[in-house]
């Protein structure tokens, strides 16, 4: 597939909301060019440096949170910043959203995700829309690479085809950032269909809410992994609004009782 031609073309759109469908997810190198992406890992960082500091708490995640080193998750960045809130609304990236969900779509997350050197923990299998609670369940999540991701920092990796064989049962996990994990991942099917991917700075991967994905620990001396998430849902999905709300008010009690957060 040519990941180069515009998403503006019909045939190219075909192409990639075919290979979603069958796949639940696809792999797009390059999305963002060498200036585009080099542009958004300094806003990363002016953020980082300037905005973390004001955010909610329960919008921040620190593997430990008496070290700032050690940042590992940040939520809802266009709620504090133009230049992410442009990256989710009108964007390319909500128009290949809505290729692949052939669909209008809402912009619900803007996620930042590192996993520091040597502490960065892997990420339990799981199907994002366990925590979306939709109806039916149609979303995707985009995945950008800030830096270079491989096995040794952390790829992320997909159970290919797994989003046509519905909701696995989930139960509470211990990792902060990813509290729902598939409860008896591992079967044979599992593991002869996952595939990961190596990657470079503005690489994207996009999977469906219903597509099965876990993602390696960083086992390196000193490189973080550094990535972006955006959120889309699907217009048709009606989301179960009072369960998300009570969901979300629980976790973060939950995280205050055990000074997560
Ligand atoms: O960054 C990661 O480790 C995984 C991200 C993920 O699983 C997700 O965005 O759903």
């Amino acid at each position: 597939m040519n990941r180069l031609a515009d998403i503006n073309d019909k045939n190219f759109q075909k192409e990639l909301r075919g290979d979603f469908v069958r796949d639940g997810f696809i792999f797009f190198p390059g999305f963002l060019n060498e200036q585009e992406i080099k542009l958004v890992q300094t806003k990363v960082t002016e953020f980082i440096d300037k905005k973390v500091a004001g955010m909610p708490e329960k919008e921040v995640y620190y593997e430990d949170k008496n070290d700032k080193s050690t940042l590992k998750q940040l939520q809802k960045l266009f709620d504090h910043d133009a230049f992410f809130f442009d990256m989710m609304f009108g964007s390319r990236f909500e128009k290949l959203a809505s290729i692949l969900l052939d669909d209008q779509v809402h912009g619900k997350n803007i996620q930042y995700f590192n996993k520091p050197p040597k502490i960065g923990k892997p990420t339990p299998a799981h199907q994002d829309g366990y925590y979306f609670m939709l109806q039916p369940n149609e979303a995707v999540t985009m995945w950008m690479a800030l830096e270079r991701v491989d096995e040794e920092n952390g790829c992320v990796r997909y159970v290919k085809g797994s989003h046509r064989y519905g909701m696995r049962d989930h139960g509470k996990t211990k990792t902060l950032g990813f509290s729902q994990g598939i409860t008896d991942f591992g079967c044979p099917n599992d593991v002869e269909n996952e595939v990961f991917f190596p990657m470079q700075d503005g690489d994207l991967l996009v999977h469906h809410s219903l597509t099965i994905h876990r993602a390696d620990g960083n086992s390196s001396e000193n490189r973080s992994r550094k990535a972006m998430g955006f959120i889309y849902y699907a217009d048709k999905a009606q989301e179960n609004k009072k369960a998300h709300e009570e969901y979300a008010k629980q976790l973060e009690e939950e995280l205050k009782q055990t000074a997560k957060i």
